[in-house]
């Protein structure tokens, strides 16, 4: 696991330079879920590609940029499903944007969950690993990453980070959403899930939601590559990831870019979605 998270380390370091240019141009391929390729995005992957495959204990690398995920040694022991710069398209508007990893064994499943990791890249390069039932945060500082200290949730937040279109929410959705604005939840919503659910982590508590809504009835956040690992670590805080009514991590998807709606916080705001979500 020390060779993964220093292989994660090295990775991040490249994306900063990356993302550091004047001109992040466009590409025109597609990625499996139709989406334009930032040209970004896939410089981001292959720099990640590269720095993993070196290590010996990866079995299998999947990115949310490629349709398959692709073998890189029979005899390693983890699978690693990553997207390689969430929130792409934030960029050029010089918001935050990060990278994320789930570390897996066996095979894709949430329950497979052995550790994960995200990186943000915003002001300052941080990250956070969960691993052995600790969620540690460190920053980036003169080219190392220095431990700085270990993240809980509180039971409750103030935060209210609510994804989605709103026109295309389930009524039961924005009742409970606006119910927590009539409680005194503060919006903070970037459009990145990254900065948003690290904003959460760092503050102690709220609710990051991207619920099923009319036009995704599915969700729009990958559990291999986004969902599975926040839930894990999310979970390890002290807080809850659910899918409105089970455990995040309970899921088996079955394609490795299949989508989950998603809920994560702390205790009080997850125990709101479930009573919420307890009756649809
Ligand atoms: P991406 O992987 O294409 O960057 O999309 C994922 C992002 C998340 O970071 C964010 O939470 C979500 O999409 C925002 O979606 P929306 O604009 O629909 O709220
Ligand atoms: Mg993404």
């Amino acid at each position: 696991m020390t060779e993964i998270l220093s292989a994660i380390q090295k990775s991040a370091i490249r994306i900063k330079k990356a993302i550091d240019v004047k001109d992040i141009g466009y590409s025109q391929e597609q990625n499996s879920s139709g989406e334009t390729q930032l040209q970004l995005d896939i410089q981001c992957d292959l720099i990640i590609e590269e720095e993993l495959s070196h290590v010996f204990s990866v079995h299998t690398l999947a990115s949310e940029e490629k349709e398959d995920a692709l073998l890189v040694n029979k005899e390693g022991k983890y699978l690693i499903g990553f997207d390689p710069l969430d929130g792409s398209s934030l960029v050029d508007v010089n918001l935050s944007v990060g990278s994320i990893f789930g570390i897996y064994s066996g095979s894709f499943s949430g329950k497979n969950l052995i550790a994960s990791c995200y990186v943000v890249y915003g002001p300052r390069v941080e990250l956070v690993f969960a691993y052995e039932g600790k969620v540690k945060l460190y920053l980036l500082q003169s080219g190392e990453f220095e431990y700085v200290k270990e993240l809980r949730l509180e039971e409750k937040g103030k935060i209210n980070a609510p994804g989605g279109t709103q026109q295309n929410w389930e009524p039961y959705h924005k009742t409970m959403v606006d119910g927590l604005f009539q409680e005194g939840y503060r919006l903070r919503y970037s459009g990145g899930m990254v900065p948003d659910l690290h904003q959460i982590l760092l503050k102690g508590g709220g609710l990051f939601s991207y619920p099923c809504t009319s036009d995704k009835p599915e969700g729009k956040l990958r559990q291999v590559f986004e969902v599975f690992p926040f839930a894990f670590i999310f979970e390890l805080a002290g807080g809850g990831a659910i899918d409105g009514k089970e455990n995040l991590l309970l899921q088996t998807p079955k394609h490795v870019h299949d989508t989950s709606p998603c809920f994560f916080g702390s205790n009080y705001e997850i125990e709101r979605v479930k009573s919420t979500y307890a009756s649809v």
